[in-house]
């Protein structure tokens, strides 16, 4: 199978600029490498809706709603056909909105699977308009896919419009819930608002915290992940680089001590694409604006490439 790696250079869903020149960081730190990784493999670049960003749209809860929308759409067709072409699709994208696009075009391509999701994230982004703190939508894609019911936790008034967008954005490829709670394992998540510790506590929702993967070790942490979910028939992996400890670099937007290092979180998604289940992976949130020569993007392209090596020498 070959890889076709999907461009998502979009930063709408994040509070933080800069997101959106994670991709292009990346490529810079491939040069850096003199690796030929994004010369070799089939790419695509997905439009991307940052012009909104000057453009005062949607609500102060849900920020740029309709762009999230057009994106989650655009990036789950992308997906969907990539699968159709029975290619392995690797998303590189700014903010962690599009993730939503992506689970969308993995269902739209297999309705009739069961899909694991495993979420590498210092969070657990299972806000919904109701719950979120910030507004920002790169805290809400899980909420996007999961029969999320915060109606119990309700902070946020919201208006009709910010209701219709937000149905339509769960409703994308009219397969709504997408993903089931049973079917997720958060790895490292670490910064959760009490909605969502509601939802984890009330879903029993697994969670591996950082000490608790540095206890087990990659190995035995695989082989619980895959055990957890092996009634599920393919797995999406998700990397959100604030997984990293900040001491790693402090190239993201919304960095969270006591992380993962870059070899820990290198050897586990090396260890997880060679599992057969997983159809796609994904890496988000480089910020090179806020770093330190370019150490996010180099971590990530490391990462990526170790795990791409393993997936072709299956
Ligand atoms: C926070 C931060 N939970 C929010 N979320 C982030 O604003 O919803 N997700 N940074 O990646
Ligand atoms: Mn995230
Ligand atoms: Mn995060
Ligand atoms: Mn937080």
């Amino acid at each position: 199978k070959s890889l076709k790696i999907i461009e998502v250079k979009s930063e709408i869903g994040a509070g933080t600029r800069g997101a959106s020149l994670g991709v292009d960081a990346i490529k810079i730190a491939a040069l850096d490498f003199g690796s030929r990784f994004f010369k070799k493999h089939k790419s695509v670049e997905v439009p991307n809706e940052n012009h909104l960003l000057l453009e005062s749209t949607g609500s102060p809860f849900a920020k740029r709603i309709s762009g999230i929308l057009t994106m989650v759409e655009r990036v789950s067709d992308e997906v969907k056909n990539t699968l159709g072409n029975n290619e392995f699709p690797i998303v590189l994208a700014g903010d962690h909105s599009t993730a939503a696009g992506t689970i969308s075009g993995i269902k739209a391509a297999y309705p009739k699977s069961r899909l694991g999701v495993i979420w590498i994230d210092a969070h657990s982004d299972m806000h919904s308009p109701y719950t979120t703190p910030s507004g920002n939508m790169h805290g809400m894609p899980l909420a996007m896919v999961l029969d999320e019911d915060n109606t119990d936790s309700k902070v946020n008034k919201l208006d009709q419009e910010t209701i219709n967008y937000w149905y339509q954005l769960k409703n994308v490829g009219n397969i709504a819930p997408k993903i089931a709670y049973r079917d997720l394992v958060l790895i490292s998540a670490r910064d959760m608002e009490k909605p969502e510790e509601h939802l984890i506590k009330k879903h029993k929702v697994k969670n591996i915290t950082t000490a608790e993967f540095r206890k087990r070790g990659v190995e035995r942490t695989v082989i619980e992940t895959m055990m957890y979910l092996d009634h599920c028939d393919l797995i999406y992996v998700s990397f959100d680089v604030d997984s990293l400890d900040p001491t790693a670099s402090r190239g993201t937007g919304t960095p969270v001590v006591q992380g993962l290092t870059e070899r820990e979180a290198g050897a586990l998604m090396t260890r997880l694409i060679t599992n057969q289940k997983v159809c796609c992976f994904e890496i988000v949130e480089v910020n090179p604006t806020l770093d330190k020569e370019n150490q996010m993007a180099e971590h990530a392209f490391e990462i990526l490439i170790k795990a791409t090596n393993a997936f072709r020498n299956e």
